[in-house]
């Protein structure tokens, strides 16, 4: 018998969209967008859409994994895996402390529910847990410095837009759904100006494109600054603090300087400051730019240019960075205290091995792949390798899983229980499982709580998945007429997420004013032995490092054809930075920048494609992010 069923992408994407499964004899045999869904509008990414192929492929684990003595894996029940890990786990906080425990909890799933897991480590220790934010850390921490909240104008009000400008930004690839939106507002006279370093798929769907030097955003925001303060000064006054400091450091150098530093031409700058002027305008700016030495900097930069042409409060405008996922949901399940201790996430793997008193012993994985996607990735495989008890939750074999004493194997994203914001757009969602996961697979809950039961925790994480769903939705939701009840009927917007951010909700500065920066972040580093800036971005074909189809062979670099003089299409070329290399396959584009070498993010160190080998750990300007796109590269043949 076939059945259609309904769920919501829990995957680490803006879009969270409402997927339609075809179920036949228990199997998932067809995977679609629901068209009622206002977002989702009736198709999937290519990595959702093709999810079929870890659903049910060989990648998949369905069994626990435990390391032998020979260092294989063997299989084994869930009664020995669970037993082992509380007993490891108990004995390791009663003789070292909560803190000789690391919990690294990432993306893979951005349920609500992952807050349970992140509540029992809490009762259990607390342990040692990360802090900051190698995601979005650095445009967070502008956002807050400068407006006291994050969030963002509904999607649709660009469609209220005369100008729109992407800002660092490839949707085509990282979040499609703002397509149709983007289309029509196109439709409707909107112009769209991409501003990017990269060339990529989204220039085609755009009026105008821009191709900065990367990092110089900064330059060209200030560029743009002075001719906004020429025309604007007034109204910026009154909605800005730091005015004079603001503008004495956008006169610091001339327009024609600023232009030089940016590499793009004066005219250019010009149209742009035109087109803030000529609103309103509406900044959309991307999560990537934000992973640089200077990213804080830039993000602030445009916050300034939106808020001082009169754009941050108006309809069609605002500068959006994030959606508020959780602002619907209750977020401060209260443990016993703080975590003892934090250890910084872009650093994650040296962090580790410097850490004394105690020092880490144990490490538990939920929903990430520390070892391909942080920076550093030897440097972060050696510090789990060498600890006691590592422990992957996880529903295939990463580079991470792969080092684990303990793999214990959990649900897709089509087996999910749970709720669901998004950081691209106002709308809400439930994850129903589609099909029964595979015997031998539990969910993260239900591992959390056989746990919690062997430790002495039971009470604190019990409850049905459902249960949980119904005490996250937050209180200030229901008052407002929406039901657990109405997000298992279908998408609902939250209703607390504001139309036009500024127009609704005040600053929330301490002056109830912007907060223009007043100071240069930190220069764009510079190695004249390793000239191309690494930029390893996101790929249709993967979510990170889950890939549609696991890749073999040597990775594709793509650069300018003058950036890598004699050398040819297709060849096999070492890729050097001053930690690491890889080899890889030459891919010439003359549409790119010279001073660029572009890998595909996600890559597997296992497979020898991890650009996170040759990245070294250096932190953003704010935000504790990683500054993964400021590494210096060099192509040499192999
Ligand atoms: N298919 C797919 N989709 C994904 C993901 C994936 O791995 N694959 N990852 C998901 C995740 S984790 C996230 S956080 C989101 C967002 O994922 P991101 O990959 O951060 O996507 P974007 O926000 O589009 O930002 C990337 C863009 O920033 C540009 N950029 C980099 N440096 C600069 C610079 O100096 N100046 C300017 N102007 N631009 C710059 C890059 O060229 C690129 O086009 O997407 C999610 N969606
Ligand atoms: N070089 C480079 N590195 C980057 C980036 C880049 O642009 N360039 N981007 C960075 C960004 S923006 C991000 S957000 C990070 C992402 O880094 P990670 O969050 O580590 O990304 P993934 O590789 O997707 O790992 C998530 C894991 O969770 C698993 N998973 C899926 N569903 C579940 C579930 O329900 N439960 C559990 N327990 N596990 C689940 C998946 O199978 C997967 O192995 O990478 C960062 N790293
Ligand atoms: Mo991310």
């Amino acid at each position: 018998m076939t059945q259609v069923r309904a769920t919501t992408c829990n995957r680490d994407c803006p879009d969270a969209c409402r997927i339609v499964a075809t179920v036949q004899d228990g199997q998932v045999i067809a995977l679609a967008g629901d068209p009622q869904h206002p977002i989702t509008q009736g198709f999937l990414c290519h990595r959702t859409a093709n999810f079929l192929t870890r659903q049910s492929g060989t990648v998949r684990l369905t069994q626990p994994l435990l390391r032998q003595p020979d260092g294989q894996f063997a299989a084994i029940g869930w009664e020995q895996a669970l037993d082992l890990a509380a007993q490891k786990l108990g004995e390791i906080r009663d003789s070292s402390g909560g803190a000789a425990i690391l919990h690294y909890h990432s993306g893979g799933s951005l349920g609500m529910i992952g807050q349970v897991i992140d509540l029992f480590f809490a009762h259990l220790g607390p342990v040692t847990v990360k802090r900051g934010d190698i995601c979005s850390g650095a445009g967070d921490a502008a956002q807050m410095a400068d407006f006291g909240v994050e969030d963002s104008n509904d999607v649709t009000d660009l469609l209220n837009s005369k100008h729109i400008l992407l800002w660092g930004k490839n949707p085509a690839v990282s979040g499609p759904h703002l397509l149709p939106v983007l289309k029509r507002a196109r439709q409707g006279g909107t112009r769209v100006t991409l501003i990017d370093p990269v060339f990529h798929k989204t220039a085609h769907l755009c009026d105008s494109y821009l191709q900065p030097r990367p990092g110089g955003d900064f330059a060209l925001a200030m560029a743009v600054a002075q001719g906004l303060l020429a025309e604007r000064r007034d109204l910026a006054a009154e909605l800005c603090d730091n005015l004079e400091a603001f503008s004495a450091l956008c006169q610091s150098r001339s327009l024609a300087q600023w232009c030089t530093d940016a590499d793009v031409t004066i005219e250019q700058a010009i149209e742009l400051t035109r087109q803030l002027l000529d609103g309103p305008c509406a900044i959309l700016v991307g999560w990537g730019m934000g992973r640089r030495v200077n990213g804080s900097g830039i993000v602030r930069a445009l916050d300034a240019l939106s808020a001082i042409s009169g754009n941050l409060r108006v309809a069609g405008g605002g500068v959006s960075f994030y959606f508020k996922r959780r602002a619907a949901f209750v977020t401060d399940l209260a443990g016993p205290g703080p975590a003892p201790r934090t250890l910084s996430e872009p650093c994650l793997g040296q962090e580790i091995l410097d850490a004394r008193d105690p020092p880490i012993r144990a490490v538990w994985v939920t929903a990430g792949n520390p070892v391909a996607m942080l920076p550093q990735a030897r440097v972060v495989q050696q510090a789990l390798a060498s600890r006691e008890f590592v422990v992957v939750v996880d529903n295939w074999l990463s580079d991470t899983a792969k080092l684990a004493q303990l793999v214990l194997p959990t649900t897709t994203l089509l087996e999910a229980d749970d709720i669901v914001g998004a950081y691209g757009h106002g709308w809400l969602g439930v994850a129903r499982p589609v099909v029964e996961p595979p015997a031998g697979v539990r969910s993260d809950l239900q591992i959390i709580q056989a746990l919690a039961a062997r430790l002495g925790l039971t009470e604190v994480v019990a409850g049905s998945a459902r249960q949980w769903q119904e005490r996250l939705l937050h209180p200030q939701v229901r008052a407002a007429g929406v039901t657990l009840a109405d997000l298992e009927a279908g998408p609902v917007r939250n209703p607390l997420a504001p139309k036009v951010l500024f127009a609704e909700i005040a600053l929330q500065t301490p002056t109830a004013k912007v907060q223009l920066l007043t100071t240069l972040p930190p220069p764009t580093p510079k190695d004249p032995e390793y000239p191309l800036q690494l930029l390893s971005l996101s790929t249709e074909k993967s979510q990170s490092s889950q890939w549609v189809h696991p890749p073999t062979g040597p990775a594709t670099v793509t650069v300018h054809p003058q950036a890598v003089p004699g050398l040819a299409e297709g060849q096999l070329v070492r890729v050097e930075s001053e930690i690491d290399s890889l080899v890889a396959i030459l891919h010439l584009d003359p549409r790119q920048r010279r001073d660029l070498a572009l890998l595909p993010k996600g890559g597997q160190l296992s497979d020898g494609r991890c650009a996170n080998a040759l990245i070294r750990a250096q932190l953003t300007d704010a935000g504790e992010g990683a500054a993964y796109y400021d590494q210096g590269v060099r192509i040499r043949p192999t």
